[in-house]
């Protein structure tokens, strides 16, 4: 059986004890893994320490931005290998892997290390009460070793993102993946080895949250800050964790998405929109819109043709490349999005499309499969409308006006992302202005360019990475003032 072990100062070491790793779609131990304890955490929060003084701490941005595009080709170049490693663990199809996680992980460090290359420093001419000039210049400086910590969903393409703009400045990391999906952080070990990344500056250690690894990350005095993505509550417990010590966070958190379509919108571009944006990855990516506002005229068109397209999807084998629609993570998921399912039902909800279990009649009946989902009938203030489910479900709810649309769009203590469609772009403008979120949308979804921020509000997260803002997180800025 494929172990899958911790990276700890160049070296791929075993941990305290192992745990199983489970592919979603038969229920089947695909590897063990080997968890991290206390004190391998600390040897690679040291070894990370460590290399921030060595040829790490030395060479300057130039020769880092090439060693990370020497990491981009090396992913280019095991592509196959980092494709079913995530299909394996995750159950995404393998048209999704190829097309969105694998090819985002080596353009996260293509774009962070072209950035940081790039990018210039702050300075100010200043004019001094007694006529003298001044000059004021920031520089950026490495925070030191940066723990990362990331969810299962986009296992690659979300730790990457923190990842190589964390090497891009200059820092070292030591990074916790989830515990349902290991593989591809100790894959990119491999990639950081041909890259000559320096020993020490990229580490991995395997466990899960409390009373293991990310616990004993977050708590760890020598961790100079936590860069995390994941559920909101477990971003209320690293804080906690953090104070302490004062280290800076990053958190990208959950959401409870709306979109608002009105009846203007073009209707076929906006089905297959909302069809992606309720249903993609198994309704697994934190932008997925679990609420969905339609303009009354269009209400009952509109759910028809959504539950045709819902039923279109074809449940199947994450490794056929005709498959559209995956397991969920795992059984106790299922267990959570099922729950829901019945919720919807106590709480009065008319179900139009799926609510149970897909029957195979082979092995992925022993995987973790739901249908893909439509609710609608529900009051605003159900907790199937309030809540995150984190599955391939939505409820669709009828508007009257922008007003109402946008007030209901923006009642959750959530703040993520929004999407807007509509043929109009001054409403466009005008009610994407007016959302209470990170990221808004218009006739479009998960569109990305990795330069603009990305983060939320509320209870969906803390600070903004992308672009800049990612540079600004992982640097601390030291501004001189110079007398002339
Ligand atoms: P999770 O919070 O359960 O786990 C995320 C990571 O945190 C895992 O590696 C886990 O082991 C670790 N962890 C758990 N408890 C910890 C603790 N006490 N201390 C340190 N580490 C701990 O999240 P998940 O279930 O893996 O992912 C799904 C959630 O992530 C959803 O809520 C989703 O919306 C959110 N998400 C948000 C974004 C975003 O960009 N905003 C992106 C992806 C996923
Ligand atoms: C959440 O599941 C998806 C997050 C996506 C990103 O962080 C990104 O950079 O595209």
């Amino acid at each position: 059986m494929k172990l899958i072990q911790n990276y700890i100062d160049g070296r791929f070491v075993r941990g305290v004890r192992d745990f199983a790793d489970i592919n979603p779609s038969n229920g089947r131990i695909i590897a063990q893994v080997t968890e991290a304890d206390a004190a391998q955490v600390d040897q690679a929060i040291q070894a990370a320490r460590r290399a921030l003084g060595g040829e790490w701490g030395r060479i300057g941005v130039r020769e880092r931005a090439a060693r990370l595009h020497s990491v981009a080709d090396a992913i280019e170049k095991r592509f196959d290998c980092f494709v079913q490693a995530e299909v394996a663990d995750t159950g995404k199809p393998v048209s999704l892997a190829s097309k969105l996680d694998v090819p985002r992980a080596a353009a996260n460090f293509r774009v962070f290390a072209d950035l940081a290359k790039l990018s210039g420093l702050e300075s100010f001419q200043t004019h001094t009460p007694d006529g003298a000039n001044a000059l004021n210049y920031a520089i950026r400086k490495p925070l030191g070793v940066v723990a990362v910590i990331t969810p299962w969903n986009l296992p690659l393409l979300l730790s990457t993102w923190k990842i190589a703009p964390a090497l891009a400045c200059g820092n070292a990391v030591v990074v916790k993946p989830s515990e349902e999906t290991p593989a591809t952080a100790t894959l990119l070990a491999e990639a950081m080895q041909d890259a000559g990344i320096p020993n020490g500056v990229y580490n991995v250690v395997h466990g899960f949250g409390p009373e293991s690894a990310g616990e004993f990350l977050t708590q760890h005095p020598d961790v100079n800050a936590i860069t995390f993505t994941g559920e909101s509550r477990t971003g209320a417990a690293i804080m906690k964790a953090a104070a302490p010590s004062v280290k800076p966070v990053s958190f990208e958190l959950g959401g409870k998405n709306a979109a608002i379509i009105f009846a203007d919108c073009n209707f076929e571009e906006t089905l297959n929109g909302l069809r992606d944006a309720v249903f993609l990855n198994t309704g697994q990516v934190c932008l997925c819109a679990e609420r969905v506002y339609v303009e009354r005229q269009i209400f009952s068109s509109f759910v028809d043709a959504l539950k045709q397209k819902a039923e279109d999807l074809k449940p199947g084998w994450p490794t056929d490349e005709e498959t559209d629609f995956g397991p969920l993570i795992s059984a106790q998921h299922r267990e959570k999005v099922l729950s829901y399912f019945q919720l919807a039902k106590e709480e009065g909800a008319t179900l139009v499309t799926g609510g149970g279990i897909p029957s195979f009649g082979d092995a992925r009946d022993n995987g973790f499969y739901v249908q893909p989902t439509i609710y609608t009938g529900l009051s605003e203030l159900a907790r199937c409308v309030k809540e995150e489910i984190f599955g391939p479900v939505c409820h669709i709810a009828p508007f009257d006006s922008e007003e109402e649309a946008v007030a209901m769009a923006n009642d959750t203590k959530y703040g993520l992302a929004a999407s807007i469609w509509t043929s109009d772009l001054k409403r466009g403008h005008r009610v994407a202005q007016e959302m209470n979120v990170g990221i808004t949308w218009v006739n479009c979804w998960f569109l990305r360019d990795l330069r603009t921020p990305f983060g939320g509000v509320g209870l969906s997260g803390i600070g903004r990475e992308g672009g800049m803002h990612s540079l600004n997180f992982y640097s601390e800025l030291n501004n001189i003032c110079i007398r002339l």
